[in-house]
């Protein structure tokens, strides 16, 4: 029988909450030991551990069936990927933030600026739609610093209790994307492994219920 591959995030801010959820829907696995894949002891599910950025990709060519992420990581990724359901966690939003002396009006305010952040695709887009110029500066991590050391006018980073952000001088001025975490799923997937999904389905949005 085929069994259904999902990726979650190896370590990091999705680990524990994906892990939770798929114990919360009486799904048994050994865990720990630094494996990067191990086998449910009683659902025809494997799970693969991974980098949150890779999981898109590998979903798209079906290395996994399905895979746990955050929002902004599956709209940056650009992949051929469905959204099968929104999970209620590890919320956040992709804010744009300039430093707190800076007298902000309106978005024109990032007209020919620079603006360092992880999310480029997202943020071009962002701008496009809006026909304000910008120049971007990728950078993968530590974004907050930037407008400090002088290598941009703005940020746009993902913010969730502000503390970030109010630590290194900077103040959120614009929302660019709301998030949360979510079930993704190759959308050429098999019968056999569709009715698999099919049971994961019902319980995770059992569990989700029993919460409200
Ligand atoms: O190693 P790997 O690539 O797998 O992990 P990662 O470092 O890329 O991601 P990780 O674990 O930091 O985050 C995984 C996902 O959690 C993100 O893609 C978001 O969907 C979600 N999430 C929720 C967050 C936050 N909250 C969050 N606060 N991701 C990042 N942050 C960071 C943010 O980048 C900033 O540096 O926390 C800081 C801001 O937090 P506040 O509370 O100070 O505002
Ligand atoms: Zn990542």
């Amino acid at each position: 029988m085929s069994k259904l591959k999902i990726a979650i995030q190896k370590s990091g801010r999705l680990s524990e909450k994906s892990i939770k959820l798929l114990e919360e829907c009486g799904i048994k696995f050994p865990n720990g030991g630094g494996k990067l894949i191990t086998e449910a002891t009683n659902f025809p599910i494997e799970i693969l551990f991974l980098r949150d950025d890779d999981i898109p990709q590998y979903v798209e060519q079906q290395v996994a069936d399905l895979g746990i992420i955050g929002e902004n990581v599956l709209v940056e990724s650009k992949k051929k990927i469905n959204l099968v359901e929104k999970l209620g966690f590890s919320s956040c939003r992709l804010s744009l933030a300039v430093p707190k002396e800076t007298q902000y009006e309106s978005l024109e305010f990032f007209r020919n600026k620079r603006i360092a952040t992880s999310y480029p695709n997202i943020l071009s887009e962002y701008f496009q739609k809006l026909q304000i110029e910008v120049t971007i500066e990728v950078i993968s991590g530590s974004v907050e610093i930037a407008p400090g050391i002088g290598l941009a006018d703005g940020i746009c980073d993902i913010v969730s209790s502000g503390s970030t952000l109010l630590s290194n001088g900077l103040k959120e001025v614009e929302k660019v994307l709301d998030s949360q975490a979510v079930l993704v799923a190759n959308h050429d997937l098999e019968d056999s492994k569709k009715q698999i999904l099919e049971k994961l389905l019902f319980r995770i949005q059992s569990v989700r219920k029993a919460k409200e």
